[in-house]
């Protein structure tokens, strides 16, 4: 299989967490949307980041479907997504606001990084701004309310997605949320960071697994 777009995307990274946590082998490609556009359509028209070529040959596109297919190809052996009803419940709620709050973020980042400042239309920046908040808020309470797992073995899909959209509003809209604002979800992120499977897909420009210049100087030794 391979993982077509970059890990400043919540969308891609949290499918390359995933992929690492479900045990399915796949490679990277870190191809822009943007400034690889040409390059990308070659493997999908649509220019949609994550995409996934399947080992079949099937293009794949959207994080949730994508993930759809990585949690069949994994089944029964390890899955991120609780099967009793109360805690697929709770999963579902809260990967959901997650998905809302990275929505927001990237149209954030669009309407500031892509249009002309003249060409900004402020009453929708608001908006969207306010809807972001909202997200992010109730994921506050229903993390404090309720924690999530944040060990190597239990953590689950609304982990790794309120993880990585964290990472990616803190990085992308800096100041946006003070820490302060959502201290439960500050300190999960902090933790779940720190798991070898964010380690190795860290939030950026990077390639999966990609060694660190010295370490892979070193391996050229041998
Ligand atoms: N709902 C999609 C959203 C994916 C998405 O919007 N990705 C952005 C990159 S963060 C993208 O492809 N942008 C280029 C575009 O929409 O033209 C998912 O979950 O994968």
């Amino acid at each position: 299989m391979l993982l077509i777009g970059m890990l400043d995307s919540p969308y891609v990274r949290r499918v390359a967490v995933s992929l690492q946590l479900l045990g399915l082998p796949f490679e990277h490609r870190s191809l822009s949307v943007f400034r690889s556009f040409d390059e990308f359509r070659e493997y999908n028209p649509v220019v949609k980041a994550p995409t996934l070529v399947c080992d079949d040959g099937t293009v794949l596109m959207d994080s949730t479907l994508i993930l759809d297919y990585a949690e069949a190809l994994a089944a029964p052996r390890r899955s991120l997504m609780p099967t009793a009803i109360p805690e697929r419940l709770h999963a579902l709620r809260i990967i959901g606001l997650v998905l809302a709050a990275c929505e927001k973020s990237v149209q954030l980042v669009y309407e500031r990084q892509l249009r002309p400042t003249e060409k900004q239309h402020e009453p929708w920046a608001t908006r969207i701004t306010g809807q972001l908040l909202a997200a992010y808020d109730a994921l506050e309470s229903e993390i404090s309310r309720q924690p999530l797992a944040v060990e190597r073995d239990t953590i689950d899909q609304a982990g790794v997605s309120a993880a990585v959209a964290w990472q990616f509003t803190q990085q992308l809209l800096p100041g946006l949320i003070p820490p302060t604002r959502c201290p439960s979800l500050t300190r999960f992120s902090f933790i779940a960071e720190t798991l070898p499977e964010f380690l190795a897909a860290p939030h950026g420009a990077g390639v999966v697994n990609e060694k660190a210049p010295e370490e892979a100087t070193a391996q050229t030794r041998h």
